[in-house]
């Protein structure tokens, strides 16, 4: 009796094993940008996209930072990628950098965790940890390819452009007419005072797309498709006419909810 239970104590503790981190592997998530049914394509004038609102609109400017990527095993060990190598950012203009590329033990996972922004703890850091795409300077501000408002408000997580004919000709003070939209979606928490936070933070489940089986001798892809429809079609939905133009703001909580939808796991390529 005693040494049943002994047996089948110890065989429920019993830990798997470690994992090996002298043994890393090439692993990727690829962010394919998609609008609703179709591909993503720059200024299609010609061929506008719909969103459920039936607002017409094209696009003209897309990025968005990913970090902080985890991915866990069926039996629920997780890695955690060095954070220091996890800042990644996508431009829906270069589709050379639709893929996160990591190094994790080898191992079949079924789940990848992965932050839509910057952490706080890396947004407040000096700027000599704050290098690559997290470079303030090299992201030009908040200007043209900006992705940075400053010190207390941070990253711009996720920057969406594009122009939409039933914007009224003043909504954004443009006197040009150009009825443009601009999300700016951002806002860590604050460092110097308390503000928004609209970190989002994803988990993916692989096992009806296909589990990653990483290895050495091969490139484990988990293939997300990102569906920019969501950030209007969501469950907070709003109209482009209403909502022309968000940035640091309360109602960029609301449109910051939308985001999380936007990922789905197609497939994995082993
Ligand atoms: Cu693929």
């Amino acid at each position: 009796m005693v040494a049943l239970l002994l047996t089948a104590c110890s065989k429920k503790n019993n830990p798997e094993p470690e994992f090996d981190e002298a043994n890393l592997a090439p692993f990727s998530i690829e962010f394919d940008n998609i609008v609703g049914d179709r591909t993503l394509t720059f200024d299609n004038t010609a061929s506008l996209y719909t969103n459920a609102a039936g607002e017409k609109f094209s696009i003209s400017f897309l990025q968005y930072f990913i970090s902080n990527i985890k991915v866990t095993t069926a039996s629920g060990k997780t890695y955690i990628v060095p954070q220091e190598k996890s800042y990644f950012l996508i431009n829906g203009a270069d589709k050379s950098t639709r893929y996160a590329k990591v190094q994790v033990p080898e191992a079949d996972y079924t789940k990848v965790t992965f932050t839509l922004g910057v952490d706080s703890l890396r947004s407040t850091m000096d700027l000599d940890k704050r290098t690559g795409v997290l470079d303030p300077a090299a992201s030009g501000g908040h200007g043209m390819g900006g992705m940075y408002w400053g010190w207390n408000a941070g990253y711009i997580f996720f920057r969406f452009e594009g122009n939409a004919p039933v914007i009224s000709d003043d909504a954004n003070g443009d006197p040009t007419g150009k009825k443009q939209f601009k999300y700016h979606i951002g806002g860590f928490g604050g460092y110097t005072a308390p503000t928004i936070s609209n970190i989002k933070i994803i988990t993916l489940d692989l096992t009806a797309g296909g589990t990653a089986k990483v290895r050495k001798d091969r490139q484990s892809n988990v293939h997300l498709l990102v569906d920019l429809m969501k950030v209007f079609n969501g469950k907070n939905a709003f109209s482009i006419a209403a909502h022309p133009s968000v940035m640091f703001s309360d109602y960029s909580v609301s449109v910051a909810q939308n985001l999380s939808e936007m990922f789905r796991h197609d497939h994995t390529e082993n």
